[in-house]
């Protein structure tokens, strides 16, 4: 059979019989293998090459050149498989061969972790309003549109939902823009009296320096008969001066939200310049030099939200509030740029 091969072809083949063999034998290490195997069978390789001569022979011949090539192509297979396995081997025994571990040097000690500054302050105001007999509750970050505005007076044309701008789902629902519609759930599951509060994540299409896509609210809730802004300017004061300074100056300004009436925004004498406006004789710029800075937004329960919820505006009252917990950090630690809190910087949070 084998003299049907043609001349050339022949030729050929007993040529790589003979050598083939040494090429993988002699790879010193597994790169020279990797090389052997690419000359053999790579695109441009010695046995790709044979096999591309087959093209124009006789059925006699091919037969006869296919079996050789393809017995040659199966040892040098299993060869390449071999030599592989001992270079492997010869690896591992000079491993072995080598000095041995030293079990007396120096462990690595791992650095002790701490709260984030954001946790931490979460952690701060949820003890001190916990300490004052609020309950913790949570609700879901992905809302649905009737929790995050409508049951909290917000109709679907009205002109704040232009400032809560978020990410909406095809069917209805939407990343929360505030901490609010927990309110909703918590009313719509309990009746009165209720002191809760509700700590989690939020979203807004905002971003600066004092302002993240993503940041963290605490909502706070009190409801019964008789409640009135005595007592909500009284737990507020209280829980401010807990977390900052005890002789704190705390401000009430009118203001608007749709879900509480009257509302308002709740300022904190400026922690970075002491209420002075100046840092060294130059303007605060946590400020801006008002000596102000405004914490969190609050009000009394709008009667369209306890409606909402099956509670009779008639005969129950309540105030509500909601605190960036971003801002609370930003002022503990007098940090200028919100962006700090979410870089991953070990030189930002080793400070802490
Ligand atoms: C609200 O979100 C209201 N739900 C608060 C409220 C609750 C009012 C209950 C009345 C009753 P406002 O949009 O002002 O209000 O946000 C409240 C606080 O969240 C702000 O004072 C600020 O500290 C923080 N905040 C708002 N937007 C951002 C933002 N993009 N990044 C970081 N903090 C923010």
């Amino acid at each position: 059979m084998t003299d049907e091969i043609p001349g050339g072809l022949k030729d050929s083949l007993l040529a790589l019989e003979r050598d083939a063999s040494g090429l993988v034998d002699e790879a010193a290490d597994k790169a020279e293998l990797e090389s052997a195997r690419v000359a053999l069978f790579g695109r441009r390789g010695s046995i790709t090459a044979l096999g591309k001569q087959l093209a124009g022979l006789s059925a006699d011949q091919k037969r006869a050149a296919g079996k050789r090539i393809n017995s040659l192509r199966s040892s040098l297979t299993e060869q390449l498989k071999n030599r592989s396995d001992s270079l492997d081997a010869q690896a591992q025994a000079r491993e072995l061969e080598g000095p041995p571990l030293d079990y007396s040097l120096p462990a690595y000690a791992p650095e002790p972790g701490h709260p984030h500054p954001l946790a931490s302050s979460m952690e701060e105001v949820r003890s001190i309003l916990e300490s004052m007999g609020f309950a913790t509750a949570e609700g879901p970050q992905v809302e649905d549109e009737y929790h995050n505005f409508e049951a909290l007076n917000i109709p679907a044309d009205h002109p704040a939902r232009d400032m809560q701008d978020t990410f909406f789902t095809r069917d209805g629902h939407l990343l929360r823009t505030h901490t609010s519609p927990v309110q909703i759930r918590i009313m719509e599951k309990s009746s009165p009296p209720v002191a809760v509060i509700a700590p989690g994540a939020v979203y807004r299409q905002d971003d600066d320096i004092t302002h993240s896509p993503m940041f963290h609210q605490v909502e706070g809730l009190l409801v019964d008969k008789g409640v009135h802004f005595g007592h909500l300017k009284g737990v507020l004061t209280e829980f401010l001066r807990a977390l900052f300074d005890e002789d704190l100056g705390v401000r009430f300004r009118p203001s608007y939200f749709p879900f509480t009436e009257p509302s308002a925004e709740v300022d904190i004498s400026c922690v970075i310049c002491s209420g002075s406006g100046a840092v060294e004789n130059s303007r605060c710029r946590v400020c801006s030099g008002t000596a102000w800075v405004e914490i969190l937004g609050a009000g009394m329960v709008h009667p369209a939200v306890f409606e909402a919820v099956g509670y009779d505006p008639g005969v129950y009252s309540g105030f509500a509030f909601g605190v960036g917990i971003e801002r609370v950090a930003m002022l503990r630690f007098g940090i200028a740029d919100i962006r700090h809190f979410y870089s991953q910087d070990l030189r930002f949070l080793q400070q802490f």
